[in-house]
């Protein structure tokens, strides 16, 4: 592949759109991941390319979810195995919550290719191999996952979810949060605590707050999540980006 010249103004997206490609050849992203990379990107730009107040609040309450979760699960797809296995690694061990390999376009080939991929990052147990279990409401491969992973987990965290899989989540009783740039997708209608922020900013950020709210009362935190409007939080992203391109000329 060409080299991507260090003072080129997109350095950083053209190499993330290199990984995300490489990882396509090797088979650990679906082609189709590189579509749902151009519209997150899309929408990347728009917002700004950085964490807004209002996404980090959604952050921290995320955070706040998972530690106060029995069980939790973060779910790695083929997109996120290739732009930031390291930080999901390190926030299934923080939190500490289980990692599962759960995809949308499933293939024993893929989930085996990601599987080296969450080791060569130093992952210890990971699930999703064994799919055992079917996400309720759901009757397609997309549904299968772990009985002792996503199936019996309360609380998941799903980055770049379709909308069908969130809703199904859901109406298996299970708190979903999930990773979405685009604001208006039915993900990040469906789910509980909707994170609107590239995977690669969201993932640190949440860590961070899992640290800092460790030690942190109980009570006050599940008093934090209980109050969380997502509607509202989708409300003011969708004002905060008109305002912003209201601004720009
Ligand atoms: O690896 P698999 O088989 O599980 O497949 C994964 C993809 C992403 C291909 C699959 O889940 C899919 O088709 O997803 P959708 O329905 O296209 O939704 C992807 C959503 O993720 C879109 O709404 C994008 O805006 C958003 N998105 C894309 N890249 C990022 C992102 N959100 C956060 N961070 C990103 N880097």
């Amino acid at each position: 592949m060409e080299e991507i010249p260090k003072n080129h103004p997109r350095y950083d997206s053209l190499k993330i759109r290199e990984k995300l490609s490489n990882a396509v050849i090797n088979g650990i992203t679906h082609h189709t991941g590189l579509i749902a990379h151009g519209r997150g990107e899309a929408f990347d730009y728009i917002l700004g390319e950085k964490t807004n107040k209002y996404t980090y609040e959604a952050e921290k309450i995320s955070a706040a979810a998972l530690l106060l979760a029995d069980d939790p699960v973060v779910s790695i797809n083929g997109n996120v195995a290739a732009l930031n296995p390291g930080d999901c690694i390190n926030l299934s061990n923080e939190i500490p919550a289980k990692l599962e390999i759960n995809l949308f376009h499933r293939s024993n080939e893929r989930v085996n290719k990601i599987y080296v991929e969450l080791k060569k990052n130093g992952a210890d147990k990971i699930y999703g191999l064994k799919a055992d279990a079917n996400i309720s409401f759901l009757d397609h491969n997309r549904g299968l996952c772990d009985k002792d992973g996503i199936f019996s987990s309360d609380v998941v965290l799903v980055p770049l979810e379709d909308g069908d899989r969130c809703q199904a989540l859901r109406k298996m009783g299970k708190k979903v949060i999930a990773i979405d740039l685009n604001p208006l997708s039915r993900t990040a209608r469906e789910a509980d605590i909707s994170i609107i922020d590239n995977v690669i900013r969201a993932i640190p950020n949440i860590t961070y707050w899992v640290e800092k709210y460790r030690n942190f009362d109980r009570d006050a935190l599940k008093e934090m999540v209980d109050n969380w409007n997502n509607n509202l939080m989708l409300k003011n992203i969708c004002t905060y980006i008109s305002k912003r391109l209201n601004s720009m000329f």
